[in-house]
């Protein structure tokens, strides 16, 4: 039941004798980002739906503090890619990179994304950077900003309009994680015509209603060769003779990590 409305849903509205707005029937949605959650430690999966009605996922990680997860992007991009909807890579803090080679390193691994054609835009909060491209990206569109607590989606919001001052909280020092201030989706209107909805850093990510055999084709730089394998769409590129998904990885074409990535999420699904 708690499906029943999301944010981002359009509604009809009924205002009662008393002024009181009274939902009346939600209009069927374009589309909707799930993820799968169990209510309890151990107990069934469900499906979650975080929102609806979205043009574009923003998916954020952090320089630093906490380091960014890649193979946690990499699930993020297998959701959006499921749905068909178009991601921005937003990395924030980035005023806490401060050796040449940390940002080196960190610019490598973007290098692989951009190459697939995931675009990247790198931000920081504190030195009002990338601010104003960030604001033309969700010009005119329903953007959900996704990513890890404490990686500092609320402090891009904050920038983005001043004067709103949402709440936001120190990383813990000791574990390294965020404290988990936003505690529920919202939506926000940015201008006229564009939104974004700041989301709470979930702690899991369960993709929800994703067959692992059609993960192949969410790993966008895998999907031109996908026909080209010896046993064609049946290969499970594993060990399988003429697989021309490892042979990419060999001559390099595909990131070994992102292959890697690949083969754990499905192994997770199996498990
Ligand atoms: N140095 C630096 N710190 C930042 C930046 N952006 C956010 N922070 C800090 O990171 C911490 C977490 O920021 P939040 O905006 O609360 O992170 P969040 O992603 O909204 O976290 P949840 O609401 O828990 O999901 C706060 O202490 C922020 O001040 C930045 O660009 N630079
Ligand atoms: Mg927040
Ligand atoms: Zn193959």
């Amino acid at each position: 039941m708690e499906n029943l409305i999301v944010v981002g849903d359009r509604v009809n509205v009924l205002v009662d004798q008393d002024n009181q707005p009274m939902i009346i029937e939600r209009l069927p949605r374009h589309n909707q980002l799930s993820r799968s959650t169990s209510s309890r430690p151990g107990g069934k999966l469900i499906e979650q739906v975080l929102a609806s009605n979205v043009d574009q996922v923003i998916s954020v990680f952090a320089a630093a503090n906490p380091e960014p997860k890649w193979n946690l992007l990499d699930r993020y991009l297998v959701m959006a890619e499921a749905v068909e909807l178009p991601v921005w890579i937003v990395i924030t803090k980035t005023d806490l990179v401060e050796k040449d080679h940390a940002m080196d390193e960190l610019h490598q691994q973007l290098a692989v994304y951009q190459k697939i054609g995931y675009p990247v835009l790198l931000t920081s909060s504190t030195q009002h950077k990338g601010i104003d491209v960030l604001r033309s990206i969700l010009k005119g569109k329903n953007s959900v900003l996704i990513g890890k607590s404490g990686i500092g989606k609320t402090s891009l919001l904050n920038t983005l309009m001043p004067g709103l001052d949402y709440r936001v909280s120190t990383v813990n020092e000791i574990t390294g994680k965020g404290r988990h201030t936003t505690s529920a989706m919202r939506l926000l209107p940015i201008d006229e015509g564009s939104t974004l909805i700041d989301s709470p850093g979930t702690r899991e990510f369960g993709l929800w209603d994703i067959d692992p055999d059609d993960l192949d084709r969410y790993f966008k730089d895998m999907r031109s060769y996908l026909g080209n394998c010896n046993f064609k769409l049946d290969c499970r590129h594993e060990d399988e003779p003429g697989c021309a998904v490892r042979q990419a990885v060999v001559a390099g074409e595909i990131d070994p990590r992102r292959y890697q990535s690949y083969l754990r999420l499905k192994e997770d699904y199996l498990s």
